[in-house]
């Protein structure tokens, strides 16, 4: 059937179209799209840039003693964790390891962010690139951010109400988790998470050809609640981006390996690749009815939403887009999906009322859906939205943002001459995500984006072979964009999100009743341990538990003695309740960290495998008398 032999004789036919020439572009261009602004594209340089925001930088001052007007999520990319940023200062307010091991906070080395990590607490790296906030009625409910680990195949929710990751899961029966969506309507009931690659199944070592209809990828959908699987859809190709509709029932993912393909040539053969959508509200229905199957040892509702010959599945309609279409943009206006082209210069916009339609078998051609095809400039990779009828798109390989109206751009499509483009802005440069101030909501205010450029070259003192990434302030809120800012970052924020302040409200100091650390609570009650005031040390074999309270600025166990080969856990129960009144824990050279902030209990287990006198010491600044805040440990050897 025939899709696929379909799109391969348009290759052949495209001769020296735009299409050929974007071909051309795209192959010389993959070993080069970094070159292509330092080949001359019309560049301002950076001093005529400094020369040119000086004025409008004073919009963005946020001066001592006054407070941000939005939160700022960055994802942290292959560093692993989450940044918090304020906008528009664009300062670094807090990170929030996830994936990563964090030596001041302790996270990947504590026991409560262990037993949260589960088995892949082994893992000591991660990739995360989507970072999103849960939403009810199309608003953001300041409740939690979910996040994507493409490395090892997770997702985490961070509470943000304390900042901290609650929930890890590893998504089974895949590799690479990459897009990652929450449902908007009527609540986030539900994460979706793209596994990007397509493997065999089962994958035992035995299969390494991808072509048989035993080899797949899934998209996942996820119980935000539980943090539980809920039920894995088979597809067809591969699965890049994806994004929610603002009714609750469909979402739709980019698909850019519809050809299967293991190279770079193979996976540019096809002209079209597809948008895959799905109808949740129908899967649902047949998992609640039973009709689904499990894949090995795995419970886990496995769905089939492959087209198979002519007859599409219940869940899933191909629609076919070009080419190697990277992000998935739902309008803030809920009327479009958009998908970004990447090897072609256009966006498509899918029109979301025509889906009950295609799915009811009504539209002869899935391509009906589409309400434009919107020619844009070169390499169009993301899309954000202002709440004002326009939309905002990175153009990669041009190294801008290109502004641009959507009733326009379906009115040109239809053959109306109007010119929809409102301004191309130079960024700096080869910008991949792109992000507006509460655009993934309907309450997108046009005030701030940020477009995430993956190259700063020249925009920052030298660092090195090694460059910073830069994340440029706009100013949306007039008829023009506005560069503000140059925000040089660390590996690397694929993308951000940003809230009002009035939407996040977080803690100031831990609640004791708080589930973050209640299995090391549960563990001290079987000791017979009241952790609000109990200094004792409790050995079980060569098990050895100390359990001990903090006030700045001492530690209410100073010295205890273990014997060598003895496991230990410290458990430290920090009695401050003032705010801001945290302290640490450090045992020397036992690679032992970790952070105990107001009225908040930490535990962390290791071997005292050294016979002799080791110091520990409290690692935050909290008091005058901070460096006394000290005791010994004593291990005789054994
Ligand atoms: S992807 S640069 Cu990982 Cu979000 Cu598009
Ligand atoms: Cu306690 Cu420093
Ligand atoms: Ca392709």
């Amino acid at each position: 059937m025939s899709d696929k032999s379909k799109t391969d004789n348009e290759i052949d036919k495209s001769g020296l179209s735009r299409r050929g020439f974007l071909g051309a572009t795209a192959v010389t261009g993959a070993g080069a799209l970094v070159g292509v602004t330092a080949l001359g594209s019309a560049v301002m340089s950076r001093e005529s840039w400094a020369a040119a925001v000086k004025e409008s930088q004073q919009n963005i001052h946020v001066a001592p003693g006054e407070l941000d007007d939005y939160y700022g999520f960055w994802s942290g990319g292959h560093q692993g964790e989450v940044r918090v940023m304020g906008v528009p200062s664009m300062r670094e307010l807090m990170r929030i390891p996830v994936f990563n091991v964090d030596s001041a906070t302790g996270w990947g080395l504590t026991n409560e962010s262990r037993h949260i990590m589960g088995e892949s607490a082994k893992f000591l790296n991660g990739d995360c690139h989507h970072p999103h906030i849960s939403m009810t009625d199309g608003k953001y409910d300041g409740k939690y951010l979910f996040i994507n680990d493409k490395a090892n195949t997770r997702v985490a929710r961070i509470r943000l109400d304390i900042f901290k990751c609650d929930k890890m899961i590893t998504v089974p029966n895949c590799q690479a988790i990459h897009g990652l969506r929450l449902q908007k309507v009527p609540y986030t009931k539900y994460v979706f998470a793209n596994a990007e690659f397509v493997i065999p199944h089962p994958n035992d070592g035995k299969v390494f050809d991808l072509q048989d209809e035993n080899s797949y990828t899934m998209y996942n959908v996820i119980d935000a609640e539980k943090m539980e699987m809920a039920f894995q859809i088979i597809v067809d190709g591969n699965l890049d981006n994806t994004d929610a509709d603002y009714t609750g029932r469909f979402t739709a993912a980019t698909c850019y390996n519809s050809e299967k393909a293991y190279d770079l040539g193979g996976m540019m053969r096809n002209e079209r690749d597809w948008v895959v959508v799905f109808d949740i509200e129908a899967a649902e229905k047949a998992v609640k009815a039973g009709k689904f199957t499990t894949l090995g040892d795995s419970k886990v509702p496995v769905l089939d939403g492959r087209k198979k010959g002519d007859a599409d599945s219940q869940f899933t309609r191909y629609i076919p887009v070009p080419k190697n279409p990277h992000g998935l943009n739902t309008s803030s206006d809920g009327k479009y999906f958009i998908a970004n082209g990447k090897l072609s210069p256009t966006v498509s916009m899918i029109e979301i009322a025509r889906l009950p339609d295609l799915f009811a078998g009504k539209l002869k051609d899935p391509r009906d859906t589409i309400a434009a095809e919107v020619e844009l400039g070169l390499g169009p990779l993301h899309t954000t939205f202002d709440g004002r009828g326009n939309a905002y798109t990175t153009l990669f390989l041009d190294s801008q943002v290109v502004k641009w109206n959507m009733a326009e751009a379906v009115r040109a499509y239809n053959g109306e001459k109007v010119n929809y483009i409102k301004q191309k802005l130079d960024v700096h440069y080869q910008p991949g995500h792109i992000h507006a101030s509460l655009c993934e909501t309907s309450e997108a205010d046009g005030k701030w984006l940020v477009a995430l450029c993956k190259f700063g070259k020249d925009r920052f003192l030298p660092t090195g072979p090694l460059h910073p990434e830069n994340d440029q302030l706009i100013d949306i809120s007039g008829d023009e964009m506005k560069l503000v800012h140059d925000g040089p970052t660390y590996a690397e924020p694929h993308d951000c999100i940003m809230a009002r302040r009035d939407q996040i409200k977080t803690k100031k100091v831990w609640d004791r009743n708080d589930p973050f650390f209640a299995p090391t609570v549960e563990m001290a009650k079987k000791d017979g341990i009241n952790l609000e005031q109990d200094n004792k040390v409790i050995r079980d074999g060569n098990k050895v538990r100390v359990y001990m309270t903090s006030v700045a600025p001492v530690y209410g166990v100073t010295e205890f003695t273990v014997k060598q080969g003895d496991e230990v856990t410290v458990v430290i129960t920090n009695l401050d309740m003032i705010e801001d009144v945290s302290h640490g824990f450090v045992m020397t050279n036992h690679g032992v960290s970790m952070e105990i902030s107001p009225q908040q209990t930490s535990s962390i287990t290791f071997i005292a495998d050294k016979p002799g006198l080791h110091w520990y010491y409290c690692s935050w600044f909290c008091h005058a008398l901070h460096m006394e805040m000290v005791g010994r440990m004593l291990v005789e050897p054994a």
